[in-house]
């Protein structure tokens, strides 16, 4: 009997950081290896994304995850058994197959990637190696930079503030210990800030603190600063900001224009990209997610032909993690990287596949989780794997976002003298020069 023949698939209901079900997957080995995934949840999701299949019945709130759970147990099983565990791209093309919808509409991405994940832990479980070390094999040893969010506004916050997330990068680190201790120095500085100001200090989805009492969302760049000079850190030398805009959540596609709620005021894409480029000019900002709409391609070209030389500009609803959309970004020259998300395709060999191919075309990919998240702690080793070199996992509270942070803290002692941490370096591969540097 082969060991590393897959003997049994199941899928169960369990829940994440927002209290809401999920699908976490089994794949036991005839050897009897196990191995775990648990797949995350996004609230701001991209309209291209894959399909995350919810019940949309009373229970949960339409939220339940029954019928994906069915799907694994009694459609994508019975197809998985016997197949070999340590190959990964097989196992991928058969669940992609067996759904055969292009968005995996059909069986639900959150069923097929619980599969994927599954296995992929069960193959690195075979070998009795780290999951970074079976997927990336002896070059894996990039450390990722840590982005970290410090207040969470937009869906993550009730939008008590229009922008999503206000978040900070280490630069002036050389390891990632030493980046994710100023950044946690920064997070309890801001803590503090709040406190002194009254406000209560209560956190969004993510672990942010809650955007409580703000007047204008340049308020949060305000408090980004002060907390890094509380903490003993100079802004711009020691740690950049870096923003989440999520601009798809208050575009408005008929008109063209971008409703700021907050300060109610309604701008269109040239004061959109005017706005954000005041920011930057006014704060060192070093990166700048989804600041133009998923479905605003030219206002996305506009900001990044203002922007793109001097600061990393991810697409996240933008780009989906789907390799057509990039491709076309690369065409036009929009944006200069990538947020990656499992979920956002489906499969751990189709995101290896997107990480491969940003990084082919001079793109920087950011691994992220998503806001609805579990101790599951995939997303970690991939970035390893793939040497990315970036990570954003929200902020530096809850216990869903320091299983990831704990697990690099981890791997950077197994690793030892051979981890590479790129710090500031990252952004260099995309050809951009930091103003403030
Ligand atoms: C994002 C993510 C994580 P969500 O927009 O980048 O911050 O949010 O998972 O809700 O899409
Ligand atoms: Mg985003």
């Amino acid at each position: 009997m082969e060991g590393f023949k897959i003997k049994s698939v199941k899928a169960r209901q369990v829940f994440d950081s927002r209290a809401n079900p999920t699908v976490e997957v089994d794949i036991t080995l005839n050897d009897g290896t196990v191995g775990r995934g648990i797949v995350p949840s996004g609230a701001s999701t991209g309209l291209f994304e894959a399909v995350e299949l919810r019940d949309g019945e009373e229970t949960f709130d339409g939220k339940g995850v029954s019928k994906a759970i069915h799907h694994v147990n009694e459609q994508l099983a019975p197809l998985l058994l016997d197949m070999d565990v340590r190959d990964q791209k097989a196992i991928d093309s058969r669940l992609i197959e067996i759904d055969g919808t292009p968005n995996k509409s059909r069986l639900g991405a959150n069923a097929i990637l619980g599969c994927s994940m599954a296995a992929c832990w069960a193959g690195a479980n075979y070998y009795k190696v780290p999951l970074y070390r079976y997927l990336g094999g002896s070059a894996a040893n990039k450390l990722p930079v840590p982005m970290v969010q410090i207040i969470g506004g937009g869906a993550h916050a009730d939008n008590a503030i229009d922008i999503q997330d206000f978040l900070v990068i280490p630069t002036s680190a050389s390891t990632f210990s030493e980046g994710y201790e100023m950044v946690v120095n920064v997070y309890n500085a801001a803590k503090m800030i709040f406190k002194g100001a009254g406000k209560p200090v209560s956190i969004a989805d993510e672990g942010g603190l809650w955007p409580t009492g703000f007047q204008s969302n340049e308020e949060g760049l305000k408090l980004l600063c002060e907390s890094i000079e509380l903490a003993g850190y100079t802004p711009g030398q020691d740690l950049g900001i870096a923003l989440d805009i999520a601009s798809s959540e208050f575009y408005d596609q008929e008109r063209g224009t971008y409703r700021l709620e907050l300060e109610k005021k309604t701008l269109t894409k040239e004061e959109m990209v005017g706005m954000l480029s005041d920011w930057v000019d006014k704060y060192p900002i070093i990166s700048i997610e989804d600041g133009m709409s998923e479905l605003d391609w030219e206002g996305n070209l506009l900001l990044t032909q203002k922007l793109g030389k001097k600061i990393q500009l991810v697409g996240d609803d933008l780009f989906t993690t789907n390799i057509e959309r990039i491709r076309k970004g690369v065409e036009m020259k929009v944006d200069n990287a990538v947020l990656i998300k499992m979920n956002q395709i489906g499969t751990i060999t189709e995101t290896i596949e997107t990480i491969e191919f940003t990084q082919n075309h001079g793109y920087l990919p950011v691994v992220s989780a998503r806001s609805g998240e579990t101790e599951d702690c995939t997303i970690v080793h991939l970035a390893i794997a793939t040497n990315a070199g970036q990570l954003k996992v929200g902020s530096a509270a809850r216990s869903e976002r320091t299983a990831k942070w704990n697990e690099v803290l981890r791997i950077e002692e197994a690793l030892g003298s051979s981890a590479r941490y790129p710090s500031k370096g990252v952004f260099a591969a995309a050809g951009i020069q930091f103003n403030q540097y």
